[in-house]
């Protein structure tokens, strides 16, 4: 069951002055940084709220480290701007293959590793009217094994 929105992905084409963007002028602030090399992502989380299932919400700001990455080609053809959305869930394979027996394109044979030890998966946004859709299991709150 899809529980929150765990994030709103934000590709940038300069993580730091993104993050500056929205640390002054909101006050929110950085809780995680890293680089995701399978994704070809560097990325910062800021926190916004917690949520009623034991998790958060962020915004996931993102700035490609490879000229090949997903978010590098979005960003070459739309500029800067919301590039997806994420909804959070205790099982993200159970969900996956929910979906896809709905007949929605799922991106991923097997979830992969997202934020913060995440395992994520996503959606085709020509599936979802639009929206590059993502799945999210958390580690720190969902997956103790971690
Ligand atoms: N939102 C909405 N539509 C999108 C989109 C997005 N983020 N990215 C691509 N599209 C649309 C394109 O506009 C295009 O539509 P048209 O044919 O009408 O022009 C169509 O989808 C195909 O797009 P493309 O530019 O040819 O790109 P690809 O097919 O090569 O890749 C996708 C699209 C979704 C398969 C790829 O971006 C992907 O695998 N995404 C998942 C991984 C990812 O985004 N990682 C970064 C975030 C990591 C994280 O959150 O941790
Ligand atoms: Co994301």
């Amino acid at each position: 069951m899809l529980t929150r929105i765990d994030h709103i992905g934000i590709a940038c084409f300069d993580l730091e002055k993104t993050v500056e963007f929205y640390t002054s002028t909101y006050g929110f602030s950085v809780f995680h940084t890293e680089i995701n090399e399978e994704q070809g992502v560097r990325e910062a989380m800021l926190k916004i709220n917690d949520t009623g299932d034991g998790g958060a919400s962020y915004l996931q700001l993102l700035e490609p480290v490879r000229e090949d990455s997903a978010v590098a080609k979005w960003l070459a053809k739309n500029g800067e701007g919301v590039h997806h959305i994420a909804f959070g869930t205790a099982d993200v394979d159970g969900d996956a293959e929910a979906v896809r027996d709905k007949g929605v394109r799922v991106l991923y044979d097997e979830p992969r590793r997202g934020s913060m030890g995440s395992r994520i998966t996503f959606l085709h946004p020509k599936d979802c009217h639009g929206v590059l859709t993502e799945l999210v299991t958390s580690a720190a709150v969902e997956s103790p094994e971690h």
